[in-house]
């Protein structure tokens, strides 16, 4: 078996390292123009002359949660892509949300002033109630998510396209821009996004949804920076209707530096680092799923081309 390793933004060698430790009876290799035709490929936004050379691979392997790079691209016809199934992501996204939330209704970065000015001082205790969250996209990130926010005994809300029961938070369901997503809005001041990067999602945080979230929200964007209109959040900050931000993700990354977010006093920059691929558990993740394809097995991960996720 050969497997072919594509990488643009990785130190590609510890990856080919750790597949070749596990898979000791294959070739693998670090992929370069004119390579030999792999059966497997490991990547994470190749260039589109990958798939033009590599003709013969049975699966395709992203090592990331997220697939929207590799699916602008022209692939293989009936090659499936297998996305990461958590992999040690869900805990890191589940700690990432619900420090931002914490920060934000306990008032931290008010805390934060006041003690760099000697002061000590009280704020009114917040009401969970008036904080309700809303999560969209229930998938393996977002439904980690929304049970460890509602451990906190804040109401949660989530919004995913197919119905989901789950203990502690009220799910609503539907399309983009049906009543299922208006009552979702209507409902949550904090707003978590969670989904992935399609056709139907793009821009979907935006003056009019935005506007409809409970005055005084927040918006946590941890999936891509394409989700969200910028110019549009920085209004509704501005005019008071929304809190503030936390963004970890952007249209252009690294976030340039000329870019309003950074400097802007409501809006905390984080770049691309709540859930990050752990290599080790992503490496073995891989690996099973290899064998599994080999033994003619069905996967978990499998990218649906005509939904884009
Ligand atoms: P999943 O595919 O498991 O979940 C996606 C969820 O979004 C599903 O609940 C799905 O609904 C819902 N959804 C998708 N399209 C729509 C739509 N049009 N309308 C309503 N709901 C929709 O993905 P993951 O949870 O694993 O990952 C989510 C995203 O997080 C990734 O795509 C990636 O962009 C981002 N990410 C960001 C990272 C970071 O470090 N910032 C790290 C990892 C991922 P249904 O269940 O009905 O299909
Ligand atoms: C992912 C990511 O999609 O890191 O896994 O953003």
């Amino acid at each position: 078996m050969r497997i072919s390793f594509c990488c643009s933004d990785t130190k590609p060698q510890p990856w080919v390292d750790g597949l070749k430790a596990a898979f000791p009876d294959a070739e693998v290799s670090l992929w370069s123009a004119g390579a030999e035709p792999a059966d497997y490929a490991v990547v994470w936004m190749p260039p589109q002359q990958f798939f033009d050379e590599q003709l013969k691979l049975k699966g395709i392997f992203n090592i990331g949660a997220g697939v929207d790079a590799l699916m602008k691209l022209r692939l293989p016809a009936g090659v499936p892509v297998v996305r990461l199934d958590d992999a040690g992501m869900s805990v890191q996204m589940a700690e990432f949300v619900c420090h931002a939330v914490i920060r934000h209704f306990r008032e931290f970065d008010g805390y934060e002033a006041d003690v760099a000015e000697g002061k000590w001082s009280y704020r009114k205790p917040r009401l969970r109630t008036d904080y309700p969250i809303g999560v969209m996209g229930l998938g393996v990130l977002g439904e980690r998510v929304s049970r460890a926010l509602a451990q906190f005994d804040f109401p949660v809300n989530g919004w995913s396209r197919s119905p989901k029961a789950i203990e502690g938070v009220q799910c609503f369901s539907g399309d983009v821009g049906g009543q299922g997503f208006q009552d979702f809005l209507a409902a949550s001041r904090i707003l978590v996004c969670l989904l992935p990067l399609t056709s139907e999602t793009r821009g979907i945080m935006n003056m009019d949804t935005l506007s409809r979230l409970r005055t005084g929200g927040y918006v946590i964007n941890v999936a891509r920076g394409s989700h969200l209109v910028d110019g549009d959040l920085i209004t509704l900050i501005d005019n008071g209707h929304l809190a503030g931000a936390t963004l970890d993700v952007f249209h252009v990354e690294p976030l340039p530096a000329d870019h309003p977010f950074w400097k802007h006093p409501k809006i905390t920059v984080t770049p691309h680092t709540s859930a990050r691929t752990l290599r080790e558990e992503s490496i073995a993740q891989i690996a099973g799923k290899v064998r599994a394809v080999e033994r003619g097995e069905r996967v978990a991960g499998i990218v649906d081309p005509l939904r884009g996720y």
